[in-house]
C-alpha cells in the first residue's frame, strides 16, 4: 500500500519581523536579535582522604586554581575538616581540564587525591 502525505511540510517559522527606521528615515526590517543563555558553570569540588599531605594539597590549589597561600590553606583545611570543598567555579570544559590537571599530578606524585566537577544550581 502507498501512503501519500496529505499535506505539505511547513517551514519552522521565522523570527517575527521589528520594523524600524534609520538614521535617514528609510524603513529597515530586522529580524529579533536572538538571545543566547549565559554558560552552565561547573564547581571543582575536592575530596578529603587520609593520607595525601596537606602541603601537597595547598600547592594544587596554588598552582591550578590561581590561590595564594592563605587561601589555599584555608581551603585545604576546610576539605579536611568538612571532607569535601569548592576549589573554583568555570565553565565545563575548563572545569573538567582542572579535575584532568590535578588528579594526573596526584598520581604522578602517588597520592590518592581525588576531585570532580558538578554543575551549579
Ligand atoms: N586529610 C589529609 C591529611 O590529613 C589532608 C588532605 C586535605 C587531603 C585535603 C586531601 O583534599 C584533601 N594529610
Amino acid at each position: 500500500m502507498i501512503f501519500m502525505a496529505t499535506k505539505p511540510p511547513t517551514r519552522p517559522k521565522a523570527p517575527p519581523v521589528q520594523p524600524s527606521r534609520d538614521e535617514g528615515g528609510s524603513v529597515v526590517l530586522e529580524r529579533r536579535t536572538l538571545r543566547t543563555e549565559p554558560p552552565r558553570m561547573y564547581q571543582v569540588v575536592m575530596l578529603n582522604d587520609d593520607y595525601t599531605p596537606m602541603e601537597f594539597v595547598v600547592v594544587v590549589l596554588q598552582e591550578f586554581f590561581s590561590k595564594d597561600r592563605e587561601a589555599a590553606t584555608q581551603i585545604m583545611l576546610k576539605i579536611h575538616l568538612d571532607g569535601k570543598g569548592v576549589c573554583g567555579v568555570f565553565t565545563r570544559d575548563v572545569a573538567s581540564t582542572k579535575v584532568e590537571l590535578v588528579l594526573d599530578a596526584a598520581h604522578k606524585a602517588g597520592h590518592p587525591l581525588q576531585c570532580l566537577c558538578e554543575p551549579v544550581e
